[in-house]
């Protein structure tokens, strides 16, 4: 018999090994990475409705995915560079927080938010994961070996620290039997691979973006009661300006309340603004331990002004927060909606 097959114990070892590699771990992460391009699929083609409200919780879902946690010595990047988004930079050197930003900043006492980690970027290359593998097996052996183009450009982080191995490195240049010097030393063991951009000009290893209310004339439909602005997704780009998207118009306040588990229990007991972040100088490592849960509150309105309409009353209540009208003219003419939701981190801890 020429073409015996594996033996059992050769099958048994695959098994394992596969069992290692491949398991737990991978189709968490494929289910994840299916969920969100099927959202961010629909969210695309309906950016102007309230669902755009949906790529909000998606974003504060994924925080944190793909981001290092730990640099070489002397590495350093470049963020932003308005002055209304520099405030939240990690940049020259610190490993990148998950979530930032600040209290009362924006319009109508509205809050900055900003969210980093690798598939933010909505290119095609930053919904690219993948393992290396070291020694002189196969290159990439999840989900499939050339699942990079020459094209995209991708970080290398040590699983266990998530300490940066490679950057940039373009997909042509992951092979590892030759052995570049971001390939795993050793067969048994493996690096993870998170695709960022297609472009070979960027800056910073992850991508980020920015929810803020933007208040400009020309960004604001004439539908929309004065002083309401339109909350915007802005990913910042490799130059460090933000690049703004509408998500939601007329919106007259977005705030974000944070919850911590300060005590480690397991439990989140304690709430704070955006803000305590910055307050606190609260770092990565800091956030990973203890963030678990975003309260995101949003009032807007529906339509334009309609002069045989009252809205009833000059707040909008929602529970634990609520939001005076009175400060915007005609405010009764106007059909105010609000959301209020809670997203927990996934990729945080
Ligand atoms: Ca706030
Ligand atoms: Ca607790």
């Amino acid at each position: 018999m020429k073409d015996r097959g594996m033996t059992l114990v050769e099958l048994m070892v695959t098994l394992v090994i596969l069992l290692l590699m491949a398991g737990a771990l991978f189709s968490v992460m494929s289910l994840y990475r299916t969920t969100y391009l099927k959202k961010v699929k629909i969210a695309e083609t309906q950016i102007q409705l309230p669902l755009g409200v949906d790529l909000l919780r998606r974003d504060l879902q994924y925080a944190g995915f793909g981001l290092p946690w730990k640099f070489p010595e002397n590495y350093e990047y470049t963020e932003a560079t308005d002055a209304e988004a520099s405030p939240y930079n990690d940049a020259p050197s610190d490993p990148p927080r998950p979530v930032v930003g600040d209290d009362g900043v924006g319009p109508n006492g509205s809050d900055y938010l900003v969210l980093k980690g690798s598939i933010l970027g909505w290119s095609e290359a930053s919904q690219k994961w993948g393992i290396l593998s070291g020694g002189t097996s196969d290159n990439i052996a999840y989900p499939e070996p050339d699942i990079f183009t020459t094209e995209d450009y991708v970080l290398i982080l040590e699983p266990v620290s998530q300490e940066f191995k490679a950057f940039p490195v373009a997909g042509n240049q992951l092979f590892c039997p030759g052995g570049g010097s971001f390939c795993p030393p050793s067969a048994d063991e493996t690096y993870l691979i998170y695709g960022l951009t297609a472009s070979a000009n960027f800056t910073r290893p992850f991508n980020r973006v920015d929810y803020y209310l933007d208040t400009d004339p020309n960004e604001v439909p004439a539908r929309c009661a004065p002083g309401t602005g339109v909350l915007v997704r802005a990913l910042l780009k490799a130059d460090g300006t933000r690049n703004p998207v509408s998500v939601l118009e007329c919106v007259a306040d977005f705030q974000v309340f944070l919850w911590w588990d300060l005590d480690g229990d397991g439990t989140a007991e304690t709430r704070t603004g955006l803000g305590e972040i910055l307050d606190q100088a609260y770092d990565a490592r800091f956030e990973r331990d203890h963030l678990r849960l975003a309260e995101v509150f949003l009032v807007y309105h529906e339509g334009g002004p309609d002069p045989n309409f009252t809205y009833p009353r000059s707040t909008v209540d929602l529970g634990t927060y609520s939001f005076d009208l009175s400060g915007i003219s005609n405010y009764q003419r106007y059909r105010w909606e609000a959301l209020h939701f809670s997203v927990v981190f996934q990729n945080l801890r």
